[in-house]
């Protein structure tokens, strides 16, 4: 084995670090050392247990990932924590850079805390995050958390990553509940009212009894597991435990079923398929045939002469010729 791939499987966090790192980078000549590292390593993947954890901006995520990652620490697990975060291309900032509120658990030996990458589209963000995910299960990780905030697509590509996917809700009104798009609850394996507290402990059994009506009304994602509903404060630490019985109790249903290695190798088909479709878009943007072609057809689609399909068809006639 190359030297970083021998030291990112000997748990040594600096070098998944650095790993990561090369995954992340989009100079060629690193792409290539990062194919072969990834090459490598590729058979000590697949020992963690893969959790994504979304939620609407505020909902307690980053609190919840704390608690949890200390919680499974002390239990013997060593864990990493990963995010996806499209809006840092905007902000140039990350979900998880205000790690002070991670700053427990990025201080223990035995987890990983790494930020979202900047830069690139949800696509790229997604695919460096698919790959530090394995990185971590190489390094010897028993769980993997994946945090992304609850706007727009990042749901659904964090849900293609992981075995269990944990929808975070803070407590509120009846409303609120329409507030989630049916399409984010009907991936939810797991929903977590948090805030569970103080003034709000009232509310949130209300807003828990309100979702667990409205799963019952969405059909299972992957029967025989049905999407369960925990309450949990993040910040007094109570349902911590609920919330990872659940995680472990949709893993074993799963698993008893075969359906965790059918999950995974289907999520592993489509991030292929994502892969050669995003890689033949730049080949035929490289393509000189395709691109003049392209070029020319854009004009006519704009000025109205040609239908649209009419014109990809031209384009991809164009390809390679
Ligand atoms: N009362 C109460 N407040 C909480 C709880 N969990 C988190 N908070 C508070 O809610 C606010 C947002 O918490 P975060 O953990 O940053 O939420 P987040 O979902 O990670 O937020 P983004 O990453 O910005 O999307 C903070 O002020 C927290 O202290 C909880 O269990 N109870
Ligand atoms: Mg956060």
């Amino acid at each position: 084995m190359s030297e970083l791939a021998t030291q990112v499987a000997g748990g040594d966090r600096r070098a998944l670090a650095r790993a990561i790192t090369l995954v992340e980078s989009t100079r060629a000549d690193h792409r290539a050392e990062a194919d072969a590292l990834l090459t490598e390593l590729m058979p000590r993947t697949g020992g963690a247990v893969r959790v994504g954890i979304s939620g609407a901006p505020g909902s307690g995520k980053s609190t919840l990932i704390e608690v949890l990652g200390l919680h499974l620490v002390d239990a013997g697990k060593r864990v990493a924590v990963l995010a996806v975060d499209p809006s840092s291309t905007r902000s140039g900032g990350s979900i998880l850079g205000d790690k002070t509120r991670m700053e427990e658990l990025t201080r223990r030996a035995e987890a990983f805390v790494r930020p979202s990458p900047t830069g690139g589209t949800l696509g790229g963000v997604a695919r460096r995050t698919r790959e530090a995910l394995l990185l971590c299960e190489a390094a010897g990780f028993d769980v993997v958390l994946v945090e992304t905030v609850g706007v727009g697509q990042s749901e659904v590509a964090v849900e293609g990553m992981v075995d269990c996917f944990l929808l975070l809700i803070a407590p509120g009104g009846g409303d609120e509940l329409q507030g989630i798009k049916r399409g984010i609850m009907e991936l939810a394996d797991v929903v977590v009212v948090n805030k569970a507290d103080g003034d709000l402990a009232a509310v949130a059994t209300g807003t828990a009894a309100d979702y667990a009506n409205a799963l019952h009304l969405i059909r299972p994602k992957t029967p025989p597991w049905a999407p369960t509903v925990v309450l949990c404060s993040a910040l007094e630490g109570r349902g911590i435990d609920e919330c990872w019985a659940a995680v472990e109790e949709h893993h074993r249903v799963l698993d008893g079923a075969g359906m965790l290695g059918e999950r995974r190798a289907e999520q592993a088909k489509a991030w292929m398929w994502s892969e050669l479709s995003a890689g033949l878009l730049e080949r035929l943007h490289l393509d000189p045939a395709a691109a003049a072609a392209a070029a020319r057809l854009e004009a006519d689609v704009v000025a109205g002469l040609v239908p649209p399909t009419v014109a990809a068809e031209q384009v991809l006639e164009a390809f390679g010729t």
